[in-house]
């Protein structure tokens, strides 16, 4: 490939609310941008979807920073990328930090795309022109005005952020006016070893998929709740590579698994989680980060893939944002979200409005 200029951006975007949960609240959103552009002026963006603190994973935006500017990019020889899977070959001295490598990576997707003249989704084999969008209702939300405001747009699955205690009467208030409605939670692993006999209970609300109840590392405590529930597990926070995708598949310890670009590291591991989900017979939905324009384009190419039967955390820029880092912002009609068909990411970043909302930058080329 050629590669000439990596340029890494903090940015910071107001939320229209606050995104709260059980681990606390998000007021805006920090994020790093990465650009990266060949010889032609070609370029190729990815964003690094850490958080300001470690509540979802380990890494931040400040380690994101240091493992980019002091650690990858000294080491990149980029004459050995002929493709983004030689990135993911050359970085795998690096343990972990998937969020910082999948920034990257998916930059060079972008790029090589364009170079490629092609859109990342067909370049990754996707089939589906448009995906179906899904809700996320955070605890700041209120079930009845945002429910019925996004029921307007036709989003057709709704997941909630839930307390321990409060699941069930959230849960039979929507219910009540809504019986119809695709519903599902996400625990973000706050049940306990003590609360399974709890958590097995909540199977008779008919939940779709009940997201992540326990903690990441925990295979065998989903495991014991699977084998005990009807309601699918989906696992989220607890799949961070190929190899975790295959112990939980093995073990029982899901039924669905959400994919997140950043929480496994990248493009090709999302690839590869997918294929084998597929193989297995388990289907797969694309998670979301509260992110920029920039990732959810590299998610609706993901999504854009035959395994992605369920609605994922696929909303409309204006689901979170004031004004996103697109031109175009993301949009939401009838229930569905276009999959962009130009080159690339096949979306065009604002770059003036960018500038704007960069609060430190970092070049550097070969
Ligand atoms: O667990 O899926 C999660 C947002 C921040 C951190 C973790 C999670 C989330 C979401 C997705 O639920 C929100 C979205 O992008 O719509
Ligand atoms: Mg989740």
């Amino acid at each position: 490939m050629d590669i000439h200029r990596l340029i890494l951006r903090k940015i910071s975007l107001p939320l229209r609310s606050p995104f709260v949960t059980h681990q606390g609240k998000l007021h805006e959103r920090s994020v790093i941008i990465i650009e990266v552009s060949d010889h032609q002026g070609l370029k190729g963006y990815g964003e690094v979807s850490a958080f300001s603190t470690p509540f979802y994973t380990a890494e931040t935006i400040e380690t994101a920073w240091h493992v980019l500017r002091d650690i990858i990019l000294p080491h990149l020889d980029v004459q050995h990328i002929q493709e983004p899977g030689d990135f993911v070959r050359i970085t795998s001295f690096i343990q972990g930090n998937q969020m910082a490598k999948a920034g990257l990576e998916g930059a060079l997707w972008d790029l090589c795309a364009k170079q490629s003249n092609v859109s990342l989704a067909k370049l990754i084999g996707g089939t589906r022109a448009s995906v179906k969008a899904g809700a996320v209702l955070s605890l700041s939300d209120s079930i009845t005005e945002d429910i019925n405001r996004m029921r307007q747009s036709g989003y057709e699955r709704y997941k909630l952020k839930v307390e321990k205690g409060k699941e069930r009467d959230k849960i039979k208030q929507i219910q009540s006016v809504e019986p119809n409605l695709g519903i599902m939670i996400d625990a973000n692993g706050m049940y306990r070893e003590e609360d399974l006999d709890y958590l097995i209970a909540l199977d008779d609300l008919g939940l779709l998929m009940i997201e992540q109840p326990f903690e990441p590392g925990d295979f065998y405590l989903h495991k014991l709740a699977q084998e005990q529930m009807n309601t699918p597990i989906c696992l989220d926070e607890s799949i961070t590579s190929l190899h975790d995708a295959k112990q939980a598949i093995e073990l029982g310890s899901c039924q669905v698994i959400n994919i997140k670009v950043c929480r496994v590291g990248g493009l090709t591991a999302a690839l590869n989680i997918h294929d084998h989900c597929q193989s297995n017979g388990l289907p797969v939905w694309c998670g979301g980060m509260v992110e920029t324009g920039i990732a959810k384009a590299h998610n609706l190419a993901l999504a854009s893939l035959p395994n992605f039967t369920i609605p994922g955390d696929l909303s409309s820029s204006d689901r979170y944002f004031y004004r996103d880092v697109l031109k175009e912002p993301i949009e939401v009609k009838d229930g569905q979200i276009s999959v962009p068909a130009e080159n690339g990411i096949g979306v065009s970043v604002d770059e003036s409005y960018l500038d704007q909302i960069t609060v430190q930058s970092y070049t550097w080329e070969w």
